[in-house]
């Protein structure tokens, strides 16, 4: 698939600190440890409403990740999908009595547009789940002849991951069994499904069903689930054991769980990614943000309002990434008070040194993305440098390059 155009990123003087981040298997804030070239695969959208501003802050805190290793000197390889075909697709399409292919090409190229005017950086790979079947077929294959896999007996050609074979399922997660079925219940799992070897065990193939779509295959006609969609996008382009594997909370289990599995039983190797991150749920009016419960603010409908984007993204910086929160329309005048007071302040012809600044957003940020911190530092230095402290002539261009490289705000319009 088409990616998005990517921002102009400013060089920094100096390099930046290695990032510690949250990872959810081992319950720890860890340092990265990428090699020259980091890897990150980040679950994208499901293609069948506008981008809302929960996902907006989740792909604002990967953009982060993204930004804070290029700026301590690596390559960043970002992989991204788009779950072009999956179930609530055809569902809303089938409500709205439109094409879900049309559909889902129209809501992803909403999605580019707002990616582009967020200023995310795009990922060097942005794989559609269709365009990705076959690759998701050959695993299927090799799992189902590794005897971790097998078919229903009912006629329908439904492929199942056998969850017992699988080495240390349930690392990733760290949830007990109880609410691992809550959840598998809840996120698209079918634990009463007759025939299935256990309750968790997530189907890998849907063979054809009237009215549905399907495709000819390694594994015969139908569709791909959901899991293994991610874990052969991200295996297939980036190998075992990559550096962080991205998403909401809400994916955190089955969906995380599952794609992990699924690759090491594949390949024998462990692990399928080296960090496991979650973004906190963004609320509205009390209840997570969701496309199924429809309490949405789109970010096509605030740009539409010409709300500036860079409001949008300081006002989700605003909270902790790990942190559940609401979205508030205070926050996004508070978001619009602070971006009016930076510029205010960096359009002034000296300030005081921006050196000490960098340093502090650097250290901020590369300590899990603590970007409410990073956001206080930069407030200081703004009412420093309009209180007239300061005659660092230099200053106000390094505040500039410094907002926009790490935090991904561009102050000049
Ligand atoms: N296509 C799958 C991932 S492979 C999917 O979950 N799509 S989605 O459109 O439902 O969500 C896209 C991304 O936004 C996921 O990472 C999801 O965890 C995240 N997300 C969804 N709702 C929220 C929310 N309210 N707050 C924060 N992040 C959210
Ligand atoms: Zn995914």
């Amino acid at each position: 698939m088409q990616s998005w155009p990517g921002p102009a990123i400013p060089k920094l003087p100096g390099r930046g600190l290695p990032l510690r981040l949250y990872d959810t298997a081992t319950a720890q804030v860890r340092p990265t440890a990428p090699g020259d070239t980091a890897r990150m695969y980040v679950c994208g959208i499901t293609p069948y409403d506008a981008t809302h501003l929960g996902h907006a802050a989740t792909y604002l805190a990967f953009d982060l990740v993204n930004r804070v290793w290029r700026d301590g000197g690596h390559d960043v390889h970002f992989v991204e999908n788009i779950t072009d075909i999956d179930d609530p697709l055809l569902e809303r399409a089938a409500r709205d009595h439109e094409d879900w292919m049309v559909l889902g090409m129209r809501e992803t190229a909403l999605f580019r547009e707002d990616m582009t005017a967020l200023r995310i950086v795009p990922p060097q790979d942005y794989i559609g789940a269709v365009e990705s079947i076959d690759e998701a077929a050959a695993l299927i294959v090799a799992l189902v002849d590794a005897g971790v896999a097998y078919r229903l007996e009912d006629g329908t050609g439904d492929v199942y991951y056998d969850v017992s074979r699988s080495q240390r399922f349930g690392y990733e997660s760290r949830l007990d069994s109880e609410a691992m079925l809550g959840f598998f219940a809840e996120r698209g799992g079918d634990p009463d499904r007759a025939g299935k070897r256990n309750r968790l065990d997530p189907h890998l193939w849907r063979g054809p069903r009237p009215g549905e779509p399907f495709w000819e295959s390694a594994v015969g006609p139908g569709r791909p689930g959901w899991h293994i969609e991610c874990t052969a996008i991200a295996l297939n382009r980036l190998g075992m054991s990559f550096d962080v594997q991205g998403g909401g909370s809400d994916l955190l289990f089955p969906h995380h769980e599952m794609s992990a599995a699924h690759g090491e039983s594949v390949t024998g190797q462990w692990p399928f990614a080296r960090h496991y991150v979650h973004a906190g749920m963004i609320a509205l009016d009390g209840a997570k943000m969701s496309k199924s419960r429809g309490n949405l603010v789109f970010v096509s409908r605030l740009r539409g309002e010409k709300v500036d984007p860079m409001a949008i993204r300081a006002a989700l910086l605003a909270g902790h990434y790990r942190e559940d929160r609401p979205w508030t329309a205070s926050l996004l005048d508070e978001a619009r008070a602070r971006l009016a007071r930076w510029r205010e302040a960096v359009a002034l012809d000296a300030g005081p040194d921006a050196g000490l600044l960098l340093d502090a957003v650097r250290r901020q940020l590369a300590d899990d993305l603590d970007t409410v911190n990073a956001l206080s530092s930069v407030d200081r230095w703004a009412t420093e440098a309009l209180s007239r402290r300061g005659r660092d002539p230099g200053a106000p261009q390094l505040v500039r390059d410094t907002v926009d490289a790490l935090l991904g705000i561009a102050l000049s319009r």
